[in-house]
């Protein structure tokens, strides 16, 4: 068997998100988040789950660290709740919420662990979105305000930073779709938001680095990339299309200071008010760009293929390909001046269960990474600046309108009595670590 190896300094990361594993919802003199709201209101989750105890990491943290250093893992993504710290989202900040978060760095860093913490992971307080959420352009200065109390705070242990995670989300399913809080329809208001998002990174960019010069500034972006199936030009028109409008909406403001024209043409009165500065302040340099990849979309005469023919789908109905990844990180290097790269998220739910051996056997997940951590380290040959890799999720967890019914995690937790058991994944990305590298078949 040969063994993929990667660059010395690689980062081998596992991520997670504040809302999806806290639980401790109103714990502590924490205030509401919008995710609370809309969880607590019938008839939006699968089977009515809610986050309010999720993993119960607010008071299993000691064990998740000590899960964590036993896998080997040399950073951990995780997101702060706002509200935690900042109950309404200003004024008054919340001693105990910020003591939280300031004893899970020092545990980390004790470990060997790297924090990598993202500011928002989409659970606004909901005191701000009473005010208009994120299409009131207030709501980036308070964010701004946030970043820099957590900065002077956290700033000495934690060099990585992202402001928010899959901004794109953040905008179409919850203001558009409405899968997800604040759970709008509103078309008009969601580029607006997404515009707002944008200029909340540029500020909170500006706040961070005024609390502290060392700290590295990012962002984590999601990709869903369409590749035409043919070399026709109808397909590769289609593809194009949702890559200016998805990817490109959020890449060509944040490195070309400008949005990708055409999908700007077709938006027409739908296009979000821009004041001036705007753009130069979201596009200040990055010190880092997080991709979050799990699937590609295939464009053929005229739509979007769904099913691909012959292709394998996770519990979540997501293609599998793996080839994708790497084509992606390559153009990304091609088509923009990018930063360092992080795949800050990849994994795959599946129908997880505990074996009559008290274990959990996920031979498909263990396939799912194999296959996409050789194209990342395919494309680091290619010459992409890749530096680390985080598998989504550490453990399973709440995964947003699906409630607890989607499982991506390398730990699996059985919700009713909060027990973690390593999954046979998880022990194979233990070695994954320990010999920085993949082998190429089946081990
Ligand atoms: O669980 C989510 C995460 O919060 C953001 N990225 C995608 C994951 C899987 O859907």
């Amino acid at each position: 068997m040969h063994t993929l190896t990667f660059p010395d300094d690689f980062l081998w990361g596992a991520a997670t998100a504040a809302y999806q594993i806290e639980g401790g919802w109103n714990a502590d003199g924490k205030g509401e988040s919008i995710w609370d709201r809309f969880c607590h209101t019938p008839d939006h989750i699968e089977n009515g789950d809610t986050g309010d105890v999720a993993c119960d990491h607010y008071h299993r943290w000691r064990e998740d660290v000590a899960l964590m250093q036993r896998l080997g893992l040399s950073a951990y993504r995780f997101s702060v709740s706002w509200p935690r710290v900042i109950p309404a989202g200003r004024g008054a900040v919340n001693p105990p919420g910020l003591d939280f978060y300031d004893r899970l760095v020092d545990a980390l860093l004790a470990a060997g662990i790297q924090p990598f913490l993202t500011l928002y992971h989409w659970d606004l307080p909901q005191a701000l979105q009473d005010m208009g959420g994120w299409g009131a352009r207030d709501t980036c200065g308070y964010f701004a305000d946030y970043a820099d109390r957590l900065a002077r705070r956290l700033g000495d242990r934690v060099r990585h930073w992202a402001t928010f995670n899959e901004p794109w989300v953040v905008a179409f399913v919850g203001h558009q779709y409405g899968w997800h809080a604040p759970g709008l329809q509103d078309e008009a208001l969601t580029l607006q938001v997404a515009h707002h998002l944008l200029v909340a990174h540029g500020l909170a960019t500006q706040a961070l680095r005024a609390a502290d010069a060392r700290l590295q500034v990012g962002i984590v972006l999601n990709t869903r990339p369409v590749e035409p199936a043919t070399d026709l030009e109808q397909d590769r028109a289609l593809a194009d299309q949702y890559w200016q409008r998805n990817e490109g909406w959020f890449l060509d403001p944040l490195l070309r200071a400008e949005y990708p024209p055409a999908a700007w043409e077709d938006y027409g009165d739908r296009r979000p008010a821009v004041q001036p500065g705007d753009m130069p302040l979201i596009a200040q340099p990055l010190d880092w760009l997080g991709v979050n990849y799990y699937s590609r979309g295939v464009a053929q005469e005229g739509q979007i293929l769904d099913p691909v023919p012959g292709s394998d789908y996770t519990d979540m109905g997501w293609e599998i390909h793996a080839p994708a990844l790497r084509r992606l990180l390559v153009r990304l290097k091609r088509d923009y001046p990018i930063p360092p790269l992080y795949i800050t998220e990849n994994g795959a739910a599946f129908p997880d269960e505990v074996s009559p051996d008290g274990r959990v056997h996920d031979p498909r997940r263990i396939a799912y990474l194999r296959d996409h951590l050789i194209q990342a380290r395919l494309a680091i040959a290619d010459g992409v600046d890749l530096r680390g890799y985080f598998v989504w999720s550490l453990l399973d967890n709440f995964e947003w309108a699906h409630g607890y019914a989607k499982r991506f995690g390398l730990i699996y937790v059985d919700y009713a009595t909060q027990k973690r058991i390593v999954k046979d994944s998880g022990e194979w990305y233990a070695r994954v670590i320990a010999h920085n590298g993949v082998e190429e078949e089946a081990d």
